[in-house]
């Protein structure tokens, strides 16, 4: 059976980058069978972080999570593969980085995340997500399946 590729949206966040896990994420990506089809780094401002997390926006840790995204720069990926949104979930482990380091400690947010907000890297939850968020960040419209060569990028 011809299993159709997926893309999802991931994020390492401002303590990833600093935290120079860059490089480590991005092996474990690739080591995973996921191909990174566009990628980009951007210091987001509140304002961008209000629309991106807009089903949080009136929750009371937004203000907090808003310092927190908008402390440096972040990596912004397309990740490709087949059943990408449910793998890179699992791959980043449970949203608490605390519960991660116990219960799921080959984790990403067990490796490099801290607590249930400083979490180290994002993954979008559903298919739809994935859709949205992919077109948040990038404005062109570009089909599945192709790959910029890193020097291209
Ligand atoms: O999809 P996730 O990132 O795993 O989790 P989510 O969509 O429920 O929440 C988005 C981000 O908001 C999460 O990565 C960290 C932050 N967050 C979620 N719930 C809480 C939170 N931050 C704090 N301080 N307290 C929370 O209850």
């Amino acid at each position: 059976a011809y299993l159709e590729k997926e893309r999802t949206l991931a994020i390492v966040k401002p303590d990833g980058v600093s935290g120079n896990y860059t490089s480590s994420i991005r092996k474990i990506i690739l080591e995973s069978g996921f191909s990174i089809q566009r990628e980009f780094t951007v210091h987001l401002d509140e304002d961008g972080v209000r629309r991106f997390y807009a089903e949080h926006s009136t929750k009371s840790f937004f203000p907090s999570l808003t310092k927190y995204m908008t402390s440096g720069p972040v990596l912004i990926m397309i990740l490709q593969k087949v059943n990408a949104v449910a793998d890179w979930r699992a791959l980043i482990g449970p949203t608490d980085a605390r519960k991660a380091k116990m219960t799921h400690p080959n984790s990403i947010r067990a490796m490099c995340g801290e607590d249930l907000e400083r979490n180290c890297v994002h993954g979008s939850d559903s298919v739809e997500s994935a859709a949205r968020e992919i077109s948040f960040f990038f404005k062109e419209a570009f089909p599945e399946g192709t790959t910029l060569e890193h020097d291209e990028l």
